[in-house]
C-alpha cells in the first residue's frame, strides 16, 4: 500500500477561472469586466497585461479537455463570466454566452469529466461597478439574477456550483487595499463589500433550491488559520482576532454564527445590515471549499500595539515567496470542518508558483522540470491523506492550475499551472508535475 492511497470515491480535479484563462474578451456580445478596466491602469497590473487574450481557452477548449482526460482528471472547476452571460449586469441575457458554456459542459461531459461551476471568480461586470459594485446592495440582487440564468439554462448539465470565489479577496484586496480590481482603498468600503458579497451568496442558495434543479451547491474560501507567532497570551488573542476578520466575516454568517462582533467591535465598524439578512445568508449548504497555499502567523506587536501577520518566513518559498507550510493545510482542513458543522469539504485550489525549467529532449520536443512543484504537491497529499484518516469529510481535490495563466496583478509573470502555455504561440506543454498527477490519480501515487 501506498502512503498516498485516498478512497475510491475522492474527486481528483483542476480548477482555472474565466478571466484567467478564456481570453476572447471582446468576443460575442461579452461585456466589460473590472478585470478589464484596472488592467488598462498604469502600474496596477505587472508590466501592463491583461486578459484579452489569456490562454484563449475560449477557443481551445477542446485541447484542455483533450489534456485532462488524458492524464483522467474527473472533475473540472472553471467559472462563468457574468459579463458573458448578462454583460451589463442587470437586464438582457446573451444567448452566446449561455451557448459556450452549454458547449463547454457538454463537451466535459462527453470526456467524462465532471463539471464543477464557480458563478463569480472576481469579474465584476464593470457596468456595475458603475453603480457602487459590491458596496451596493443592488449588486447582490443583480447576483441572484444572474445565478438565477445559470441555473435555469445550464443546471441540465452542470450539477455542483460554487456561488463566490474568496470572497475575502473580492472584499479586502478589491475595496480595502486597492490591490485587485477595482482599486478602492477604504476600510469601510471593503465591510460593505463583505456583507454584500455574503448576501449574494445567500440569495443565490436560495434560488437554486427554488430552481428545482439537481446537484448540490457552495461557496470557495481561502479562509486563513492565523498561527499565534508564539504561546504567548497576547500573541494568542492577536491570531484569534485576526481569524475573525480574515475568516469568521465570511464562514461566521453562512456557519449560522453571525458576525464577529469582537473584531467589529475592536475595528470599529458596522455591518450595513438589514432585518433577514443573516437568515438568508445562512441557508445551508451542501459542501464547503477551501483554498490553501500557505499559513499565515500572527504576533502581538508592542510599538503599534497592532497585530502583524506574516508568512512563516524561515521556511522555503514559492515563486510567489508564499511559505511552504503542509502542516498547515492540515490545520485550516480541521479548522473549516469544525466550522461548518462536518457538512462535506472539497479542496477548490491548492497549488503553486515555479519557475520551470523548459528544455529541448533528444527528440526535439519541449520538456518542462518543475520539481519544486512535485514536491510541494507531495507535501500536501501527505497533508491531505492526513486529513482524512483523521475522520475529515474530505470529498474532492481541485489543482491550481490546469494551465499557467493570468495571475491577476501579476499578470502572466507568475506560473501555477501543470500545463506550461507558451504565451507567444499559446502551445500546452504538460510539465513533468502533470505527469505526476497522472500517475497519482492513476493510483501510482509515492
Ligand atoms: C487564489 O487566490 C485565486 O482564487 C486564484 O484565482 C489565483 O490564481 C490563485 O489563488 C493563486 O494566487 O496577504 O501577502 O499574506 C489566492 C489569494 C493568496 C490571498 C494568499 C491571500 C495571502 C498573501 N490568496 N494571500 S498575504
Amino acid at each position: 500500500m501506498s502512503q498516498l492511497d485516498f478512497p475510491r470515491d475522492f474527486v481528483w480535479g483542476t480548477a482555472t477561472a474565466s478571466f484567467q484563462v478564456e481570453g476572447a474578451a471582446f468576443e460575442d456580445g461579452r461585456g466589460e469586466s473590472i478585470w478589464d478596466r484596472f488592467c488598462r491602469i498604469p502600474g496596477k497590473v505587472f508590466a501592463g497585461h491583461n486578459g484579452d487574450v489569456a490562454c484563449d481557452q475560449y477557443h481551445r477548449y477542446p485541447e484542455d479537455i483533450r489534456l485532462m482526460k488524458e492524464a483522467g482528471i474527473q472533475a473540472y472547476r472553471f467559472s462563468i463570466a457574468w459579463p458573458r452571460i448578462i454583460p451589463l449586469g442587470t437586464g438582457a441575457v446573451n444567448p452566446k454566452g449561455i451557448a459556450y458554456y452549454r458547449a463547454l459542459a457538454t463537451a466535459l461531459r462527453e470526456a467524462g469529466i465532471e463539471p464543477v461551476a464557480t458563478l463569480y471568480h472576481w469579474d465584476l461586470p464593470q457596468a456595475l461597478q458603475d453603480k457602487g459594485g459590491w458596496e451596493n446592495r443592488e449588486t447582490a440582487y443583480a447576483f441572484e439574477a444572474y445565478a438565477r440564468t445559470c441555473f435555469t439554462e445550464l443546471g441540465d448539465l452542470i450539477h455542483q456550483w460554487i456561488t463566490l470565489n474568496e470572497p475575502w479577496c473580492s472584499a479586502y484586496l478589491g475595496y480595502g487595499m486597492g490591490a485587485h480590481a477595482p482599486g478602492i482603498q477604504d476600510k469601510h468600503a471593503a465591510v460593505r463589500a463583505v456583507h454584500h458579497l455574503n448576501l449574494a451568496h445567500g440569495l443565490a442558495v436560495r434560488a437554486f433550491r427554488e430552481s428545482g434543479k439537481p446537484g448540490t451547491i457552495g461557496i470557495t474560501w481561502n479562509i486563513m488559520v492565523h498561527r499565534p507567532a508564539t504561546r504567548n497570551e497576547k500573541d494568542r488573542l492577536a491570531a484569534e482576532i485576526a481569524i475573525e476578520r480574515d475568516s469568521r466575516m465570511f464562514t461566521g454568517p453562512v456557519c449560522g454564527h453571525g458576525y464577529p462582533r469582537r473584531f467589529l467591535e475592536q475595528a470599529g465598524i458596522t455591518i450595513p445590515e438589514q432585518p433577514g439578512d443573516l437568515d438568508i445568508i445562512a441557508s445551508p449548504i451542501d459542501f464547503a471549499g477551501l483554498n490553501y497555499y500557505s499559513e499565515n502567523v500572527v504576533a502581538w506587536d508592542e510599538l503599534t500595539e497592532d497585530h502583524i501577520r506574516f508568512m512563516p518566513t524561515w521556511q522555503e518559498k514559492t515563486d510567489m515567496g508564499w511559505s511552504i507550510v503542509p502542516q498547515g493545510f492540515v490545520r485550516h482542513l480541521r479548522w473549516l470542518s469544525a466550522e461548518t458543522g462536518g457538512i462535506p469539504l472539497y479542496v477548490t485550489e491548492n497549488g503553486c508558483a515555479q519557475k520551470d525549467v523548459v528544455v529541448i529532449d533528444e527528440h526535439g520536443q519541449k520538456r518542462v522540470h518543475d520539481a519544486g512543484r512535485i514536491a510541494y504537491l507531495r507535501d500536501h497529499f501527505l497533508a491531505m491523506k492526513q486529513a482524512l484518516d483523521e475522520g475529515i469529510p474530505l470529498k474532492g481535490y481541485f489543482l491550481w492550475s490546469l494551465l499557467d495563466n493570468f495571475e491577476w496583478a501579476h499578470g502572466y509573470s507568475k506560473r501555477f499551472g501543470i500545463v506550461y502555455i507558451d504565451y507567444s504561440t499559446l502551445q500546452r506543454i504538460p510539465k513533468d508535475s502533470y505527469y505526476y498527477y497522472r500517475d497519482l490519480i492513476a493510483g501510482y501515487g509515492e
